[in-house]
């Protein structure tokens, strides 16, 4: 029986992923870059396994549908390939989030399935091709492979393209984010499905494409500054240039909540009280605060005011990809 395991965690996008250029081989529009982090992680293994008639995977110990299946076994159908291997697997997958809020991530979660895959087939691969292959699994898994810091160059084919640590002198640990859950209560529209809408159709696309490379390049260059205002601007700037996106798509949608919108006004609010703080959001109406850790009571002292505590979770800069026994 061929079997591994892995435990990856999340990351969240300073300068966005949106967008892609081949939807097969997942190739980004642009490219990102992200913070690893250690709060939200999944750990998954994988068993292939002769006995089997087909793929199941379980999520945190819940047999999951075809439909819901369908994800893991297309990419459990990229390594048989590798391998000339006909045999189905069992995938048990644990999501280790604080509450149960929502946050399960496809970053981390694609990521320990390509680790756990790897092992189990002796893929005996470099961090790059790691990295390359969990890309397949989902974009930002690419870039779960790594601790701290990294990068996703976009590349131009299924050899370029592939994550990267970023140097930073591990700056990343004066660093905290603070993720501050908002519940809307809407279905959500998928990511794969929103950033497809908005490239296929919204005319605000061409404006997101044309200053993420310059994005990109300023917040590299502020990391390397450790400059957190700059790289704090950067952020939310590009975060909110990836949601005007949808604004203008066809047809239009939002990711944004009212309550999405009192909390980035909160943020502005703390730096006008002096307090760096720095907002970014994704395919959700959560809000998460980059924050530097010495500021980081300051900062759920200013929004205990606002908001409950139990809204508020603590996450710091995480490691890369384990592997683990099985
Ligand atoms: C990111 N997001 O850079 C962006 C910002 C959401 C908003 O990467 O279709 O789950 O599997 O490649 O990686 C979420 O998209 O999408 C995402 P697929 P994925 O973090």
């Amino acid at each position: 029986m061929y079997a591994g395991k892995a435990r990856a965690y999340t990351n969240i996008a300073l300068i966005k992923y949106w967008g892609k250029k081949n939807e097969q081989l997942i190739l980004p529009m642009n490219s990102s870059l992200s913070l690893t982090l250690d709060a939200f992680y999944t750990e998954t293994s994988v068993h292939f396994d002769e006995t089997l008639t087909e793929d199941i995977f379980f999520l945190d110990g819940k047999k999951q549908n075809t439909k819901q299946t369908e994800k893991i076994s297309n990419f459990l159908d990229l390594v048989r390939k590798r391998k000339n291997l006909s045999l189905f697997a069992k995938v048990d997958s644990q999501n280790f989030v604080p509450t149960a809020a929502g946050l399960a991530s496809s970053a981390s979660g694609l990521a320990a399935l390509a680790g756990a895959c790897s092992e189990a087939l002796d893929l005996d691969l470099t961090e790059t091709e790691l990295s390359r292959l969990a890309r397949r699994g989902s974009g930002s898994a690419c870039r779960s492979i790594f601790g701290g810091f990294a990068e996703w160059q976009k590349g131009d084919s299924d050899q370029t393209s592939f994550a990267q640590m970023i140097p930073s002198d591990n700056w990343e640990d004066e660093l905290a984010m603070l993720f501050v859950l908002v519940d809307d209560g809407v279905k959500d529209i998928s990511s794969r499905d929103g950033m497809k809408r908005t490239v296929d159709t919204s005319c605000f696309y061409s404006g997101w494409l044309e200053n993420v490379e310059p994005d990109l390049a300023a917040a590299k260059q502020a990391i390397k500054e450790k400059d957190f205002n700059k790289l704090g601007a950067i952020t939310e700037a590009n975060g909110l240039r990836m949601h005007g996106t949808t604004l203008a798509a066809v047809p239009p949608f939002t990711y944004w909540s009212p309550e999405s919108l009192q909390v980035m006004q909160l943020v502005r609010s703390a730096r006008q009280a002096g307090l760096p703080c720095y907002f970014t959001m994704d395919a959700g109406p959560n809000v998460k605060i980059l924050v530097e850790k010495k500021n980081l009571t300051a900062l759920k002292h200013f929004l205990a005011d606002h908001l409950s505590e139990q809204k508020l979770i603590t996450a710091y800069a995480g490691p890369g990809i384990t592997l683990m026994p099985i």
